[in-house]
């Protein structure tokens, strides 16, 4: 058992129990050193996981790093995908990819994606990042072991708070039901999650008993004692007529005593000298050549910014946020004025908050922070986003106005039946909210940004969905929909620090957009533009109109001064803040006033720019004129890791990328225009 040679079955390298512990604590070492290059990540968990990922990965499971789809060899599922630098470390100690490139993690470009992609390095077996999946696909992939009559092993790694998803449980019924003894989960009991312990967030123990009464063999070990570690994993290969769960007790951050058993330390990254103080604890100052894997990850990095500086279109100057000495803007993250509503609103005794453990994160623990009297209104559903939305819809059925909110990917797809069925067909008053939508989420990669989710929550009925532009439109779309909308809502609003635009004076009424003229540069950039309500703008006879949703409302603002600056072109910004219903007057106007619309969106091309077009050639006002469009949006591509802003550039989201396409659109027109002239002169 170990790594192997597919060719001729032989062993490549034997780990004694010593080798073991040795690798595992200089891949607890290249860890901080790839987080600390990245910036992010998740230091607890992976260092909580690194003595199995070496025992794993450098003794038990049969592979082949020359052959990494070796079909013999032993399948190994990381549904925890967050600790993806561990899996990354396994395969690189094990030979499958050149151990100093896994300091690349996170990086645009990059193999080492924030959470795994089989398709983009080998060794790796699954894609995964939504947690609670992976059980599943380990059932799928011993089922087809099973069928084929192959005796290879899978084994499936998740973490402790994982085990609140409703489906590993279901997934846990259905290996014992078909008696699946080719299965081995290993659940990494670190007793930390994201909130908190996991025991406060939500209580999953007695975890032991509950794998018993589903059939399954139980195993516990010290998960950082290496002797036990291997031979529980060696007793569960060698099988016992049933699955097998190996609960590894760990402490989360271990080998480094100021992030053991430290919630803080889940989804962080050491900073340099953090770096430094963690690999003099783990004694490997001198064997890993740090400084020359951080400059790897510069050299790297230095590409990517030149490709990026490459691709963007060119203007007379540099209009990138904050580089002129004029038109300054502050940046602040939408997501705080949702926090802020909470705070301000969270008195009304019928508001009640359900955590889905990324509550600081999203600002919806703001509800009760500074006002502990609340905490008996704030329910911790641990991580279960569809049970929770059903719970809200039960919550709402008696009156309560409840609040749930994740990564918009956890709280409008994964959930989406429980939204369609419990909260929107029964019509109840509950408030979801996607929070991190779009790219710029950044180095979480693809499966933490929700690119996809406005199509399907639009689409329901009775459903209202606003997507605001910056932080202050956001507190006053949740003031608004917390407290005085009725039905099923669901607001949308971004992780990263986005430029604010408005102020309080600023409209911002629901379902009705706001036109952002370019007026002249200003010391400050918000300054430089007028907003009104769209029904109380009189037409300028612009050029053409920017219609843009979220914080590519201040992207469109800034393709507008781009283009009145470089192109004399006035632009008509809509900020159509309110999805649905939509404001179809405003967007029939824009059409019939300036015959060019560019749609701005961060998300897959069609949420916004379709129900534009929807509207556009559903007015029987508008049938037979000519209506010229076009989108910036994701162009039916997954996301992927990389720094936020380098993310608006590299998916052509930026003010740049609008800017060029209205050009386009604009000498469209013109040859429009001259073929008509045409027309008209040689027919009489
Ligand atoms: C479906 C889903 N919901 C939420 C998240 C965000 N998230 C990432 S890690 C994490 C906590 C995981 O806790 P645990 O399984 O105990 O892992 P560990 O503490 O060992 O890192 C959460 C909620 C996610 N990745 N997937």
């Amino acid at each position: 058992m170990a790594i192997k040679d597919s060719r001729n079955g032989k062993t490549i390298r034997e780990y004694s129990i010593d080798d073991l512990k040795d690798a595992a604590n200089l891949m607890r070492g290249y860890d901080l050193v790839a987080l600390c290059a990245a910036g992010s990540g998740h230091a607890g968990g992976t260092l909580s996981i690194m003595d199995i990922a070496a025992a794993l990965y450098l003794r038990v499971a049969d592979h082949d790093p020359g052959d990494p789809s070796w079909p013999a060899r032993d399948r190994i599922v990381w549904s925890t995908g967050h600790k993806a630098p561990s899996l990354y470390l396994g395969l690189a100690f094990a030979g499958f990819c050149p151990l100093e490139d896994v300091v690349l993690l996170r990086k645009l470009g990059s193999a080492f994606q924030g959470h795994p992609h089989w398709l983009k390095l080998p060794g790796v077996e699954v894609s995964t990042g939504s947690l609670g999946q992976g059980l599943s696909i380990a059932v799928g992939i011993a089922l087809a072991a099973k069928l084929d009559g192959k005796s290879h092993k899978t084994f499936c790694i998740m973490g402790d708070g994982e085990q609140q998803e409703g489906q590993v449980w279901e997934a846990a019924m259905e290996a014992a039901h078909h008696k699946l003894d080719n299965l081995i989960a290993i659940v990494d009991c670190n007793r930390l999650q994201i909130d908190g312990r996991v025991s406060q967030v939500m209580n999953i123990d007695p975890l032991g008993a509950k794998y018993r009464s589903f059939a399954w063999e139980v195993l516990r070990v010290n998960g950082h004692d290496m002797p036990q570690v291997v031979a529980a994993l060696e007793q569960a290969k060698a099988g016992c007529g049933k699955p097998v769960v190996i609960l590894a007790d760990t402490v989360k951050g271990k080998g480094v005593k100021f992030m053991e058993d430290i919630a803080g330390w889940h989804g962080k990254a050491p900073t340099h000298e953090e770096l430094i103080r963690g690999l003099t604890e783990l004694g490997l100052t001198e064997r890993i050549p740090h400084q020359r894997l951080l400059g790897r990850a510069r050299t790297y990095q230095g590409e990517v910014d030149r490709r990026l500086s490459a691709k963007m279109p060119k203007f007379s100057r540099n209009y990138w946020w904050n580089a002129a000495e004029n038109m300054k803007v502050k940046m602040e993250p939408t997501r705080k004025g949702f926090g802020q509503s909470l705070a301000d609103n969270g008195d009304d005794e019928r508001v009640v908050c359900l955590g889905l453990d990324i509550s600081g994160s999203i600002t919806i623990s703001d509800f009760y922070t500074a006002k502990p009297e609340r905490k008996r209104r704030w329910f911790s559903m641990g991580i279960a986003e569809q049970s929770a939305t059903s719970v809200a819809a039960g919550l709402a059925k008696e009156g309560k106005l409840p609040v749930l909110g994740t990564y918009g990917t956890f709280a409008a797809a994964r959930n989406l039946d429980q939204i369609r069925t419990s909260v929107c067909y029964g019509n109840f008053n509950v408030l979801i909210a996607g929070a991190h939508g779009g790219v710029s989420v950044g180095p979480d990669g693809a499966t933490h940004q929700a690119l996809e989710d406005l199509f399907a929550i639009c689409s329901l009925p009775n459903m209202s969905v606003v997507v605001p532009s910056d932080v202050i439109e956001t507190r006053k779309a949740t003031d608004y929909l917390l407290l005085h909308h009725q039905g099923p809502k669901y607001i949308r609003f971004a992780r990263e620090a986005t430029p604010v635009i408005s102020d309080d004076r600023t409209p911002f009424v629901f379902g009705h957009a706001n036109v952002i003229r370019f007026r002249e540069e200003n010391p400050i950039f918000a300054e430089a533009f007028e907003t009104l309500l769209a029904s109380e703008y009189q037409n300028e006879n612009e050029d053409l109109a920017i219609i843009a949703c979220g914080p590519m409302v201040p992207e469109a603002m800034r393709a507008a001064w781009i283009l009145k600056n470089d192109f004399g072109y006035e632009s008509r910004v809509v900020n159509l803040h309110t999805l649905k219903p939509i404001d179809a007057a405003t967007i029939v106007r824009a059409a019939q006033e300036t015959s060019v619309i560019v749609t701005a969106e961060e998300h897959q091309i069609g949420a916004l720019a379709w129900r534009v077009s929807g509207v556009i050639t559903a007015t029987p006002a508008l049938f037979g004129l000519p209506v010229i469009t076009g989108a910036i949006g994701v162009n039916d591509r997954f996301g992927e890791s990389g720094a936020p802003w380098e993310l608006i550039k590299e998916f052509e989201l930026s003010a740049e990328h609008i800017a060029k396409k209205a050009i386009d659109l604009m000498e469209a027109k013109g040859a429009q225009k001259a073929e008509k002239q045409e027309h008209s002169l040689i027919s009489p």
